[in-house]
């Protein structure tokens, strides 16, 4: 089998470790077992060389053989049809596991994204503004919890949405926003103790470490 190559940004700040969307991927590589390797691309100055595998000047993007993907949804997606260890093969197991994909990163992620852009900038005055984004996460947070209270794992088994979804809530959570979501911070606690997500995410820290 060829070699996956993940690239990402050689350096980030300390704040952002820990949760750049390579590690998503680095994670499911891990679990699948899959040969890959890691490249690093400038964090400043994002060349024509860049762009033609992320048109938005994003990472993460992988490289198998030929084909490259960029959006960490879609690049979950194409490992989980490569290897049965990420997806169920069963048209039921897929299509559970595909829409909690799409559920972790277009009804979560694209709420939790600027909820933690107002938090980590502590842009949190008494405003309806953000009173109403708040309201907006909660929402979806109130409608996961019990999904999560009846089941270990998003589709019957683990599978990429629950990689998409841990990564989504983890960052929720270290910024606070999980205090009233027992399920999901037990959810969250289950999939990180995960030995490939223990690798994976150990190697993102010495990745960018390498480069201080
Ligand atoms: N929807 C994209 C989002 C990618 C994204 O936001 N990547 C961050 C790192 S985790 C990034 O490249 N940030 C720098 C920037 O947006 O310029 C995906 O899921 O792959």
């Amino acid at each position: 089998m060829s070699e996956f190559t993940l690239t990402t940004f050689q350096w980030v700040p300390e704040w952002p470790r820990g949760h750049v969307r390579d590690l998503r991927i680095r994670w499911a590589l891990e679990e699948a077992g899959l040969p890959y390797r890691v490249e690093g691309v400038p964090f400043e100055g994002r060349g024509a060389e860049h762009l033609a595998h992320q048109p938005f000047g994003q990472v993460p993007w992988i490289s198998d053989g030929d084909i490259s993907i960029f959006e960490s949804g879609a690049i979950l997606l194409h490992l989980g049809f490569r290897s049965d260890a990420l997806m169920p093969t069963d048209p039921r197991g897929r299509s559970e596991s595909m829409e909690w994909v799409f559920a972790a990163l277009n009804s979560m992620e694209m709420a939790t994204v600027p909820w933690s852009i107002f938090m980590y900038s502590g842009y949190r005055e008494d405003t309806p503004e953000w009173k109403s984004l708040n309201d907006f996460v909660m929402a979806r947070l109130k409608h996961l919890e019990p999904v999560l209270a009846k089941r270990d794992w998003l589709a019957g088994r683990f599978s990429v949405a629950d990689i998409a979804m841990v990564e989504v809530l983890r960052l929720v959570d270290r910024l606070g926003g999980l205090t009233a979501y027992p399920a999901c911070r037990e959810y969250i606690a289950r999939a990180t103790k995960r030995p490939a997500f223990v690798k994976a995410l150990a190697d993102q820290m010495a990745f960018f470490a390498a480069a201080d």
